[in-house]
This record gives structure tokens, C-alpha cells and sequence, in this order.
């Protein structure tokens, strides 16, 4: 076994570290407070390959493995997780998504815009009634031959407003449950197509989330994703790997608080002295670094099996089942250790605190998780 990072994975560390604190860091706070997208910032990211990391170079993209790509989404995740999720989105469930299931004609036509982040992509699969139960979809597309009339209302997509490319699950046969199921790609500007309001959020604020309305859409056949029914299972692999993306953004919001933290600490006196000569601060701090160290663990881990080839459906769903509970706990000690400084906006934990806690709710609650480990742990 070997554990240290090879240059090339370190110089994208590097790389995500300077970006996120030159270009992420700048705004941040108004940005969380006024819900601004932070859309001069996901140019560049597109610019410098950041959008489609695991992109074939013949789509646009950067060619990069998974282990490069949880690396930027921690380090970009440490400063703005309201960046960082667009990063994950576009990459994971879109780009992976239309790579790996899509035909050759959607990848040049979609997947070259996308990569290149030119446009971004949004994954719509939750409906007002059909979050964890992804299969109950009431979305529906008809089949009238050489195209598909959808019909319905998708809820909390990530980019709803921003993206142009969306990846749109529905129910074509009800008949047959979830292998009716299809998933379609969808363009802006389609007739019948209309976006709802911006959702007013706890955390990541800057991120762009909204209902979307589909109103007798006629969707061309060729925009189908795989064959007629694979819509549920594209929706389940894809989302396998958008958990490990969303473990890294939690890893990162956990290490961005932390980080805080352990300056924080080394700075601010109490009882003359700086408050980390307190144990009760350093055993906080003690925890807190170890929680994070087991979190990359499974988040790196579960790169690995994915860039192996492995089954990764396991250490996906474990990594972000405790990642997202380490950037929780730890996001409350920070806020703790920075005390009422934490509880305002200016020292950046309180966002922390807010960011952490969509992680785990989205790709997947945590309950979600727990099914997944679980039926694996049983099945073998
Ligand atoms: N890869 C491939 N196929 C998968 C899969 C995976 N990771 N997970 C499930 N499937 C397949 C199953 O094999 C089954 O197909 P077959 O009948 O051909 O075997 C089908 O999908 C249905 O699976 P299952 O019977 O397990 O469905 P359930 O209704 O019990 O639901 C869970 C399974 C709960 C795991 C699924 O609904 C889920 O992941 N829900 C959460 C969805 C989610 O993440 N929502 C957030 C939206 S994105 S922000």
C-alpha cells in the first residue's frame, strides 16, 4: 500500500488551493448572503478544466482520474462549497453520465459543451413527491414514436436557472416500475419548458437551485440516454459516483473548518493564554483532525475502486454517509472553539456550519446511505 499522492495529484492540489483562495475567497460572504451565483468563478473553473476533470481530452475534457477530481472538490470545498457543488454536479452526474451511457452523437453534440464548461448541466431526478423514493417518478414521457411529450415537475435541482443541458428523469410506462423509466436530455428553451423560482436556502446559498416545469416538452428520440428503460438504472450508477464527489465536498468543508479552527486557536487568548493551550480546546482540535483523517480515507478510497474498475456502489455510500457526518460534527466545533466570533458571518464557520448539512441530504440522505451499505453488507 502507498498512501502519498503522486506530483501530478499534488500539483492539482496545489492548483484547486490557489484557485479557490485567489478567485473563491474574494465575495464569498456576500455572495452566501445576497444568493449570488458565483458564475465569473465557474467560467474560469471551466476554463482551467476544473468542469470536466474525467473527461475523455477528445470530448474537451481534462482526462483526469477520480482521485484528481475528489482532490479539487475538497480543496474548492474548503472555501466556497456553493462553487464547489456545480464542480460535483457537472462532473459526476452530467459529464460521467452522458460519457459513460450516452451515444457518440450527444457526446459531440452535449457532452463537448459541457466538458469544456462552456455550459453547464443540471441532473434532475427528485419531484416534489420522489426524493428518496426516486422510483415513485410522476414526471412522465410519452412515447409518440419519434419523440417523447414530458410532462411534470422536478424539485431542488442544483444549476436549475444556470444550466443549459439538463438531464431529465421520467416514467414512460408505468407498467413497468422502474424499468420503464427513462432518462432524457433536455435543452433550455424547449417549448413548454419553464423554470420555477430559486429555492431560498439554509446553506450553500450561492448555488443556483430551482423547480423545474415541464409542459408537453416534445423531447426528439434521439435525446433518450441508453435503451428504452434504462432510465432508473442510468439515475442509480451515476449517482453512485456523485456520492463520492459530494463525501470530497464534505471532506473539504470539514477541513476549511478546521483550518479556521487551528488558526483561531493559536490566536485568540483566554486566560492568558492562546485558547489551544486549553485542553479542552486541543482535545476538540485532536478529534476533529481525526475525524477528517478517516474521512479522507474512505473519500480517496473510494476514488481508487472507481479508477480500479471496482464496484464502488459500498465505498461510495460509506464515504459520503461519514463525511457528511464529520463535516457536520466538526463544522459545530469550529464554530464552538471560535465562539461568539463563530456565530458571525465575518470568521466564515457559521457558513461552514450551514454549507455541511445539504451533505446529507442530497445525492442520497444519509438514511439513504444506510440502505445502500446495508443490502450490500447483507447481499454478500
Ligand atoms: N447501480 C445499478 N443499478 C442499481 C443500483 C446501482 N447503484 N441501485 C439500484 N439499482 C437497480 C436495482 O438493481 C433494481 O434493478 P433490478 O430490478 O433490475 O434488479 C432497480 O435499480 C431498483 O432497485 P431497488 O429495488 O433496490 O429500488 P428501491 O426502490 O428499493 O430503491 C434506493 C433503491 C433506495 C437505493 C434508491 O431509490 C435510491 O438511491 N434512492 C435515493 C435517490 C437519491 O439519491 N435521490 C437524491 C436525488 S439527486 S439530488
Amino acid at each position: 500500500m502507498d498512501f502519498s499522492l503522486s506530483e501530478e495529484h499534488q500539483m492539482i492540489r496545489q492548483a484547486a488551493r490557489d484557485f479557490a483562495q485567489n478567485e473563491l475567497l474574494p465575495g464569498v460572504i456576500e455572495r452566501d448572503e445576497t444568493q449570488t451565483f458565483p458564475k465569473e468563478q465557474i467560467k474560469k473553473l471551466g476554463e482551467l478544466g476544473f468542469l470536466g476533470m474525467m473527461t475523455d481530452p477528445k470530448y474537451n475534457g481534462s482526462g483526469m482520474d477520480t482521485l484528481s477530481y475528489v482532490i479539487a472538490m475538497e480543496e474548492l470545498s474548503k472555501v466556497d462549497a456553493s462553487a464547489s457543488v456545480v464542480v460535483s454536479v457537472n462532473n459526476s452526474l452530467v459529464c460521467w453520465g452522458l460519457e459513460t451511457f450516452g451515444n457518440e452523437e450527444q457526446k459531440q453534440k452535449y457532452l463537448t459543451r459541457l466538458a469544456s464548461g462552456e455550459v453547464i448541466g443540471a441532473f434532475c431526478l427528485s419531484e416534489p413527491e420522489a426524493g428518496s423514493d426516486a422510483t415513485s417518478q410522476k414526471t412522465t414521457a410519452i412515447d409518440k414514436g419519434d419523440h417523447y411529450i414530458l410532462n411534470g415537475t422536478k424539485n431542488w435541482i442544483t444549476n436549475g436557472g444556470t444550466a443549459d443541458i439538463y438531464l431529465v428523469i421520467a416514467q414512460t410506462d408505468k407498467e413497468k416500475g422502474h424499468k420503464g423509466i427513462n432518462a432524457l436530455i433536455v435543452e433550455k428553451g424547449m417549448e413548454g419548458f419553464e423554470i420555477g423560482p430559486k429555492e431560498n436556502k439554509l446553506g450553500i446559498r450561492g448555488s443556483d437551485t430551482h423547480s423545474l416545469i415541464f409542459n408537453d416538452v416534445k423531447v426528439p428520440k434521439e435525446n433518450r440516454i441508453g435503451e428504452d428503460g434504462f432510465g432508473f438504472k442510468f439515475a442509480m450508477k451515476t449517482l453512485s459516483g456523485g456520492r463520492i464527489g459530494i463525501a470530497a465536498q464534505a471532506l473539504g468543508i470539514a477541513a476549511g473548518a478546521y483550518d479556521l479552527a487551528l488558526k483561531y486557536s493559536k490566536q485568540r487568548k483566554a486566560f492568558g493564554t492562546e485558547i489551544a493551550n486549553h485542553q479542552a480546546i486541543a482535545f476538540k482540535l485532536a478529534d476533529m483532525h481525526t475525524q477528517i483523517e478517516a474521512a479522507r480515507h474512505l473519500v480517496y478510497k473510494a476514488a481508487w475502486e472507481k479508477d480500479k474498475g471496482k464496484n464502488y456502489d459500498l465505498s461510495g455510500a460509506m464515504a459520503k454517509l461519514y463525511a457528511s457526518q464529520v463535516a457536520m460534527d466538526v463544522t459545530v466545533e469550529a464554530v464552538q472553539i471560535h465562539g461568539g466570533n463563530g456565530y458571525v458571518k465575518d470568521y466564515h464557520v457559521e457558513r461552514l456550519m450551514r454549507d455541511a448539512k445539504i451533505t446529507q441530504i442530497y445525492e442520497g440522505t444519509s438514511e439513504i446511505q444506510k440502505i445502500v451499505i446495508s443490502r450490500s453488507i447483507l447481499r454478500n
